[in-house]
């Protein structure tokens, strides 16, 4: 939940948030009143001076069991009712919630025709940052990708932004290469599970403005650095920046094409160590000699680990 949302679930969570924190004070008041009324009232105030003594009164008894029952019971029916009004999640009547089974072609196509959408994009959650693919942008060689891990952490500590165009209903639909994560940016809305083998969906049409988030499920060691940072841009803005990410990844392809190197080979060395070095790779940006001298590995080794890092972009 967020004191200061961005959308229309936010808002929703908001008010739900509002409401048990009034109820919550007032039975704090009523508590810890009655405590004091009953303390200041009637301590003891003689030494020989007995309380009367009260065994078994169904009304106190009653009256400590039916009120806590209904505040219970409300909260529970008010939460329901939130956890339906929320587009991530659909409602009793829509189609959209709960799409949840593995790779199935029919429940993402319900959830294509449930909600109509202007941008749909794909994050995978990965060890240990978010991957961003445009969908609509992709062609046959060529995808707009962006991650939330830095390629170069010491410009970029944080990593980069997942942009979205303003007043615009994007749609994330979100899988995990490897183990669950949670998706949460508060101010865009409600926390949604983020498993390998399966589908989640959240959708959101958000004001412009820069909107955290962090991964919510602890999902290994690196856990802390899995930050989501989303910025909500005008149009024109957006435009932008699809076109920069095509131009940079064109150049990309043509470096590769150059450089050699078996993603296969990259993968193995990745996963006995290379990771520790991927980020200096990123930082050479496409330079294998550079990246050599950086890492202390064989030129040879370097260009794997960039066909690896590539072929997972
Ligand atoms: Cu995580």
């Amino acid at each position: 939940m967020s004191l200061n949302p961005a959308t229309s679930d936010a808002s929703i969570i908001q008010s739900l948030f509002n409401a048990t924190t009034i109820l919550a004070a007032l039975v704090f008041i009523l508590v810890e009143g009655l405590l004091l009324y009953v303390a200041l009232r009637y301590f003891r105030r003689k030494a020989d001076e007995m309380p009367v003594q009260v065994h078994g009164s169904n009304k106190a008894e009653l009256t400590w069991t039916i009120i806590p029952f209904l505040i219970v019971a409300g909260l529970g029916i008010v939460s329901v009712g939130t956890m339906d009004q929320l587009t991530a999640r659909g409602t009793s009547t829509n189609p959209v919630a709960h799409v949840h089974a593995l790779n199935d072609e029919l429940a993402r196509k319900s959830v294509e025709e449930a909600k109509k959408t202007d941008l749909v994009i794909d994050i995978k959650g990965r060890q240990w940052f978010w991957q961003y693919t445009y969908q609509q942008y992709l062609t046959k060689t060529l995808g707009v990708r962006a991650s939330s891990q830095s390629e170069n952490p010491a410009a970029n500590p944080q990593g980069e932004f997942l942009i979205v165009p303003e007043g615009k209903t994007v749609r994330l639909d979100m899988d995990s290469a490897d183990v669950i994560h949670a998706w949460w940016v508060p101010q865009l809305g409600g926390m949604i599970y983020v498993n390998p083998g399966d589908r989640s969906y959240v959708w959101f049409n958000a004001k412009a403005g820069e909107y955290y988030g962090q991964c919510n499920f602890y999902c290994g060691t690196n856990h802390a650095q899995m930050i989501s940072r989303v910025r909500v841009v005008p149009q024109a803005e957006f435009d932008a920046y699809i076109k920069g990410k095509r131009a940079e990844q064109q150049s990309d392809i043509a470096a590769r094409e150059n450089r050699g190197g078996d993603a296969k080979i990259g993968e193995q060395l990745y996963a006995e160590g290379a990771y520790r070095v991927a980020a200096s790779i990123g930082a050479a940006k496409g330079d294998v000699a550079a990246a050599a001298t950086v890492t202390g590995m064989e030129p040879q080794a370097v260009a794997h680990v960039m066909a690896y890092l590539e072929s997972i972009k």
